[in-house]
């Protein structure tokens, strides 16, 4: 019978690995050798695959004859995985592949070294060849560092767990990073919201990151640093004590990827990993080694807090980064994703961005807009965002006025000036600012505005600005 999903054939002399390979592939129809003569490798084969999909999937045969072959002809398409140890075997049984399958595609898979097997695409473009270490060295090792941490984790819940109530403490105004982490230590903890809140000295300030507390129902409760008193434990997340200008009461955990700030002898536990991109890739690590369930809500905030931290993946990360994006992606929610990272534009938003479309001015790479009032502080570095698309521009500056402040929101290609250093030159003294090396942001108090400048019309705040970065970005 031909099957319209293919064929799935395992030629195979190890029983463990061909029973694996039997749940590979879900989609075609599977096969798996068995030799013909009784004898131990027949026998374990049999063992090894007993569960596999139904009593067809075993075939008895001599591979080393052509004709073994010929009764899978019709099949297509036809994918192989060979993997047999004796090399004289292997080339007989290849050859019988080749011809008597000519439809048919095979991944060899060789023991050995990566160096004395490297991936290689055979000339007839039908055979990929690598070796089983190559295919599972990335997988093994990041298993080994999740296992790593379970110890980890027991130690984390010995400490805190003594405690009724926890304190997970976030940086004054937390981020994805920050929040996702707690989120992580909770469940690792078996908590809820209220045997462990989620506390800052600060509020959350930033538009994305309100929009991820409100997606994904998280409660942020500000405090006073002597109510740390109130709590029996205290974990710090994505932060350490040293980025506090005061000592804080008590800390039973930290848990941080940012450079060392400080000895910490005396905290029960600390695990500070400063190559990391994010502190959710740790807790990733966390969860996985403790083989806790991530949920959707929690997997799209982690994944969300690495992206946001590594500036989607497009600061420099590690492995781990990479490996924990690459399995927390098929667990979250894409739609709360999207809507935290983008969010959705007021209506009335239109003609104000219209107005700043067409007036927009630029001088030597050079492009700035001002918005006006704005009804939400995220609108303006989202039309920076926007802006930077125009072809030849490398700095793009929008700026727009919410509660009583002009802010600026600054973006450039990146191979230019330190858009966060020029940004520090610009709010000298008078405004605040600050940023990354191709975004950044400046807030000027509307009154200190209007007393340097006078009051702020849409010519003379391009002028303004335009002449600032003329002078310090280029
Ligand atoms: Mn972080």
């Amino acid at each position: 019978m031909k099957s319209q999903y293919g064929l799935f054939l395992v030629i195979c002399d190890d029983p463990e690995l061909a029973s694996t390979l039997t749940h590979v592939q879900q989609d075609m129809e599977i096969r798996v050798w068995l030799p013909s003569k009784h004898g131990q490798l027949q026998s374990s084969l049999i063992e090894a695959c007993e569960n596999a999909a139904d009593s067809d999937t075993l075939v008895k045969g001599d591979i080393t004859k052509p004709s073994f072959f010929q009764q899978w002809q019709s099949y297509h398409p036809i994918c192989v995985v060979l993997s047999i140890k004796d090399g004289e075997k292997y080339n007989v049984v290849r050859e019988n592949i080749l011809n008597e399958l000519p439809e048919s595609r095979i991944l060899s898979l060789q023991i050995g070294h990566p160096d004395e097997v490297p991936r290689k695409l055979a000339n007839n473009n039908r055979e990929l060849m690598l070796s089983w270490t190559e295919l599972l060295s990335q997988p093994i090792s990041a298993e080994l560092r999740h296992i790593e941490t379970a110890h980890r984790v027991k130690k984390i819940q010995d400490v805190l767990n003594k405690g009724d109530k926890v304190a997970l403490l976030l940086q004054p105004d937390p981020d994805p990073d920050g929040i996702a982490a707690a989120l992580a230590l909770r469940a690792l903890l078996g908590r809820n919201k209220l045997s462990s809140p989620i506390v800052s000295f600060g509020k959350v300030t930033r538009p994305e990151n309100l929009a991820m507390l409100k997606l994904l129902d998280v409660e942020i409760t500000t405090i006073k640093p002597e109510d740390l008193a109130h709590f029996d434990k205290v974990a710090l997340l994505d932060t350490q004590p040293g980025h506090f200008s005061f000592p804080l009461p008590r800390v039973d955990v930290v848990i941080d990827h940012h450079p060392l700030s400080g000895e910490y002898h005396d905290i029960p536990y600390k695990d500070i990993r400063t190559r990391y991109g994010a502190t959710s890739t740790i807790m990733t690590e966390y969860l996985r080694g403790s083989a806790v369930n991530i949920g959707q809500r929690l997997a799209t905030a982690l994944l969300y807090g690495i992206k946001s931290d590594t500036l989607h993946l497009n600061r420099e990360v590690i492995e781990a980064d990479l490996y924990a994006f690459m399995r927390l992606y098929p667990l979250i929610n894409y739609n709360l994703l999207r809507r935290m990272e983008k969010p959705e534009l007021p209506l009335s938003f239109a003609a104000d961005l219209s107005k700043a479309l067409q007036t927009i001015e630029y001088k030597e790479n050079i492009l700035v807009t001002y918005l006006g009032h704005v009804l939400r502080e995220d609108l303006i570095p989202q039309t920076a965002d926007f802006l930077l698309q125009f072809e030849g521009m490398e700095w793009v500056v929008c700026a727009g006025v919410f509660e009583k402040q002009i802010i600026l929101s600054v973006r450039n290609v990146g191979y230019v000036k330190n858009a966060g250093d020029v940004v520090k030159k610009i709010v000298n003294g008078w405004g605040q600012g600050g940023g990354h090396r191709s975004m950044a942001k400046a807030i000027f108090p509307l009154d200190a505005w209007i007393s340097r400048y006078g009051n702020p019309s849409e010519v003379s705040v391009k002028r303004i600005i335009l002449d600032l970065f003329l002078e310090h970005a280029v």
